[in-house]
């Protein structure tokens, strides 16, 4: 096992601070610069489309643990209730621009239905903002964590992405291919630096300042096949993060709970050492649960492994986390 000292050093070996400014808060996706974001149009060549958002429903990875559940999707309104309005009145009657509303639909057919949604930011796909995890009461760039209060995140909340797009060039590394899987990795193997380097050349694919990469571990499909929101998560090493930083990645993102392997406590002393290099050092923002099953089929049989990836987080205020649908465009 890795002992703090060795974290320690990679943390001085990885850190951002300062690189951009010190009052940046984008960190990495300083690498997705205007010239990246034009070239990836070259990489549209057929139009193909790959959703690798999963879905926001009750049926969602969320259980295993109370400070998470899956999403709470409530219809407030639904074309029934203009009718028992139209025809009981109720307490709108007082309300002027409400009775007007009510001669309107009684005077038409048109209907309307309404709804929303009570959810953990981090219910399914999503990006973690650089203010989710910190250690030793700092966030990236130096930044107090008592800037995450009860308001918010007053810096590195998910907002400080926006500006970013998130539109690059994504690359997907597909570890379950590599190790010939059909499913999903196992759990007691980590995808090392080294393993990513093999998976690249063997796919032809070189990563390129910028890049998002994405990797597939299969956890995804193995939680929609058995509905086991605690199935062991095979996920990334810890020196995973030296390797993006050796590449200037930009973001990186999995398929799995949360890209890092959570079976074992790798560094003595730290519990999610990759979140803490890749959010708080490097600035480097994460992508959870995203589907990458179609995605990962049809590279296999085109053989193209890059495509244009936006990825834009929902612009919520001072989150520290949002959700996001990313689009895999090839
Ligand atoms: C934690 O659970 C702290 O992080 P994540 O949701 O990014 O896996």
């Amino acid at each position: 096992m890795a002992t703090m000292a060795d974290f320690e050093a990679a943390a001085k070996r990885v850190s951002n601070w300062g690189r951009w400014g010190e009052e940046d808060e984008a960190g990495t996706l300083n690498f997705i610069t205007q010239e990246k974001v034009a070239a990836t149009a070259g990489l549209v060549r057929t139009g193909k489309i790959f959703p690798l958002g999963v879905e926001f429903g009750s049926s969602g990875p969320q259980g295993e643990f109370l400070y998470r559940q899956n999403p709470v999707h409530l219809m407030t309104v639904d074309g029934g209730d203009a009718e028992e309005f139209i025809a009981n009145g109720l307490a709108w009657e007082d309300n002027p621009t409400a009775k007007q509303l009510a001669e309107h639909l009684s005077a038409s057919p048109m209907r309307f239905n309404d709804d929303m949604i009570i959810m953990p930011l981090q219910a399914a796909t999503q990006w973690d903002a650089l203010s989710h995890v910190y250690y030793n009461e700092q966030l990236y760039n130096g930044f107090p964590s008592s800037a995450v209060s009860s308001q918010g995140a007053s810096h590195c909340s998910i907002g400080a992405a926006i500006g970013k797009g998130i539109v690059s060039r994504g690359v997907l590394l597909d570890a379950v291919r590599h190790r010939g899987l059909e499913g999903c990795l196992d759990a007691e193997n980590q995808v090392t630096p080294e393993e990513l380097d093999a998976i690249a050349e063997a796919q032809g694919v070189k990563i390129e300042p910028g890049d998002v990469v994405v990797v597939h571990t299969g956890w995804w499909t193995e939680f929609r096949r058995t509905g086991d929101r605690n199935a062991p998560v095979a996920g990334l090493n810890w020196r995973v993060a030296e390797w993006l930083h050796a590449q200037e990645a930009a973001a990186v993102a999995c398929d799995n709970v949360a890209v890092e392997h959570l079976l074992t406590m790798d560094v003595e002393g730290m519990f999610l050492p990759f979140h803490c290099l890749c959010l708080r050092d490097m600035g480097l923002v994460l992508g959870e649960f995203w589907n990458l099953r179609e995605l990962s089929a049809d590279c296999a049989e085109d053989g193209v492994f890059e495509f244009q990836l936006v990825a834009p987080p929902l612009n919520v205020t001072g989150a520290v986390g949002a959700p996001v649908n990313p689009i895999a465009i090839k």
